[in-house]
């Protein structure tokens, strides 16, 4: 191939990526109103259906390329993965649509065909409690503040404008009275703003809720527990309340005068030799697919998919106003809905690249998050070293990171997510906390084991935060096998005389019932994803491992109705043979469900899961006992966990990387 067939090649590559929608790509503004008016065409929704969600039907695996091959950098190489890719651009765009009847307390399921310009399929699903719309949100908080009875709670308190109070409505699980079990309802939180501009959770409405039906938007229920008084303070934190601002910071400038180093061309990302697509949608905010890495130019597949598709918070105080609070953000919500527009210079330093994304408000219609996604680079330190004390060199270098990040706000917290890339072939999730924590109001003097007492009369409540990422691996292909590698001592014999001696010990994990395993840091536990078709050139089979970082199970009852909602959050992974319908971990629905939904139902089947196409869902937690210091907003706590290539490479992968200044001249010291 001349230098200018290649040049043509590429233009060509670029500028088909542009014109055709990847199969891949999420739903764009178009296509959401395309889809609907389809639906809407052939199928009888009634002009009050309430849309969930309106998202990109992701096509079947066998119709994706996991690289494009006549775009990588060695076109002779075949795709990675070894799967064929028959026309990726040929793969028909489909939307999925979830809608809620509220006439018909029915919730329905469409794939929609914008090829084919028809309806795939079209289903009720009963006993569903879908989540609340955003319109529902809305509808929720006016009608809570309307009722006469919540207005009346609200006087016993000396509230008489009801718009200086936050209403929040929240999932109420499996915490109704008997004649709203059936009904589709949320419970509202309280909170007073004194001052226009104060913290609301500095003065939590205690004893006081309404449960709302969102399917009728009627306040079913009104409880009055009785007047505790307001916290006195103000939890202010904004910059202009809580003054005089230290001064001392000198300007830190990120510059990168040529621009960044990755490329983006429509969803595609590549960076260093790190290949990836973005996706998002309304309940799991950002999707990574297709992450592969060019080795020597073929792009070898790790992860088909990546995303959190649970984040379930429980809290600790059993009383009786207090016991209900958990959260399911992402099956009662959806973190896609939640997403911030980010801030260049507030939320990402350096040369960003922002990606708008589109979503369905609760009539169907498209609408825009400006700047949900961010992707930059990062400088991350040493990535390795050597100071050869005998010829007097040191090599080193240094470590860039490229980062996908969006950061949502779920009520009263922010959840910042973040992808890291790596030049050493390893990937990094980590999850950063913030935002306020969730108050209770105290009588002065009172204490309670179940919390901390941030600000006077102002509780902290302790709870938990749960993700469950879920990470359809790809190995070197769809084949893998995931082993446990555990670290022995051995012990003192013949073979160990000097009672040192410790080794890795691997084990298969064969079934799904042999797959749901917590971490045991005192033993180095890590899980090996591997694939036993691959071998480096050592002879090790290609894998990739998952490293836990700090982590916890929950302190809810396994009989809890909280539990048994979340029973994925009773191990930290889990591994199941991939299955297309198998997303959410705590079933398709989880609002108001009574649990064993998801992967305690699925893996009841306990399938055979070697050497086979998998999925692991690592449950990440993260313990918060509050602290005062955590008050009036919380410094970011951070959670995650590594993917490292073990067995991937033959070597360190990292050796190219270029020294950033010259390094120290070779000279053997003579003495
Ligand atoms: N954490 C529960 C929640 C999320 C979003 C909005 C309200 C409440
Ligand atoms: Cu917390």
């Amino acid at each position: 191939m001349t230098d200018e067939d290649q040049d043509s090649q590429g233009a060509a590559c670029r500028r088909s990526a542009r014109q055709d929608r990847h199969p891949l790509d999420p739903l764009d503004g178009n296509e959401i109103r395309q889809a609907v008016a389809i639906l809407r065409r052939e199928r009888p929704v009634n002009a009050e259906a309430r849309f969930v969600s309106v998202s990109l039907n992701e096509p079947a695996k066998s119709q994706i390329a996991f690289a494009d091959p006549a775009c990588s950098a060695d076109a002779s190489q075949p795709a990675g993965a070894g799967q064929a890719a028959p026309g990726a651009a040929a793969a028909p765009r489909e939307a999925f649509i979830v809608l809620i009847e509220p006439r018909q307390h029915m919730l329905y399921e469409a794939v929609v065909s914008l090829a084919a310009d028809s309806v795939v399929s079209w289903r009720p699903v009963p006993g569903a409690r879908g989540p609340v719309t955003l319109w529902e949100y809305a509808e929720c908080q006016r009608v809570a503040a309307a009722d006469p009875r919540i207005r009346a709670g609200l006087e016993r308190r000396g509230i008489t404008n009801p718009a200086q109070v936050l209403f929040e409505p929240w999932g109420i699980g499996t915490f109704t009275a008997a004649e709203e079990a059936e009904r589709r309802v949320m419970w509202t939180l309280l909170f007073y703003r004194a001052q226009a501009d104060d913290n609301p959770y500095a003065k939590p409405i205690h004893g006081l809720t309404a449960v709302v039906d969102l399917d009728d938007m009627t306040v079913v229920r009104v409880e009055d527990l009785g007047v505790v008084p307001f916290p006195p303070g103000d939890g202010a934190y904004a910059a202009d309340r809580v003054g005089p601002l230290r001064d001392t910071l000198k300007p830190l400038e990120i510059v990168q005068p040529d621009g960044p180093s990755f490329e983006v061309d429509g969803w595609e990302v590549r960076w260093q030799r790190w290949r990836f697509r973005l996706g998002f949608t309304a309940r799991e905010g950002l999707i990574l697919h297709t992450i592969g890495y060019e080795d020597r130019g073929r792009v070898r597949p790790v992860i088909w998919r990546a995303s959190v598709a649970e984040l379930f918070i429980p809290y600790a105080d059993p009383q009786p106003f207090l016991s209900w609070r958990n959260a399911f953000d992402i099956g009662e919500y959806g973190i896609g809905i939640m997403a911030n527009s980010l801030e260049r210079g507030c939320d990402c330093l350096g040369e960003i690249r922002y990606f708008d994304v589109q979503l369905a408000n609760s009539s169907g219609e498209p609408y825009q998050v400006r700047n949900a996604i961010c992707l930059h680079e990062e400088d991350s330190g040493l990535l390795w070293k050597h100071f050869d004390a005998d010829l007097g060199t040191t090599e080193t270098r240094r470590s860039r990171r490229l980062v996908v990040s969006f950061i949502i706000t779920a009520s009263n917290y922010e959840y910042a997510f973040y992808w890291y890339f790596y030049q050493d072939g390893s990937i990094e999730f980590e999850v950063k906390l913030t935002g306020i924590v969730l108050t209770s109001a105290l009588a002065p003097g009172e204490t309670s084991d179940f919390g901390t007492l941030v600000a006077p009369q102002t509780l902290a409540t302790h709870h938990q935060h749960f993700l469950s990422v879920r990470l359809d691996m790809a190995v070197d292909g769809l084949r893998n096998t995931v082993y446990e590698v555990d670290t022995e001592a051995m012990p003192p014999g013949p073979g160990n005389l000097s009672r040192t001696a410790f080794r890795p010990v691997r084990r298969p994990l064969r079934r799904e019932s042999e797959a749901q395993r917590v971490i045991d840091p005192l033993r180095g536990r890590y899980w090996l994803v591997a694939n036993p078709g691959s071998k480096n050139q050592l002879g090790h089979e290609a894998g990739y491992k998952l490293v836990p970082g700090s982590n916890i199970l929950a302190f809810s009852h396994p009989d809890s109705p909280v539990t048994q909602r979340a029973a994925f959050a009773t191990r930290h992974l889990w591994v199941t043979p991939y299955q297309p319908e198998e997303r959410f971990p705590a079933g398709d629905y989880p609002n108001q469900h009574p649990g064993g939904a998801g992967l305690p139902d699925w893996t009841e089947a306990d399938r055979p899961i070697e050497n086979t196409d998998v999925v692991l869902w690592y449950t990440l937690g993260s313990h918060h006992i509050t602290r005062p210091e955590d008050w009036p907003v919380m410094p970011a706590e951070r959670a995650g966990f590594a993917l490292k290539p073990a067995g991937f490479f033959g070597q360190n992968p990292a050796l190219d990387v270029a020294p950033n200044h010259p390094q120290t001249p070779k000279s053997r010291s003579t003495t």
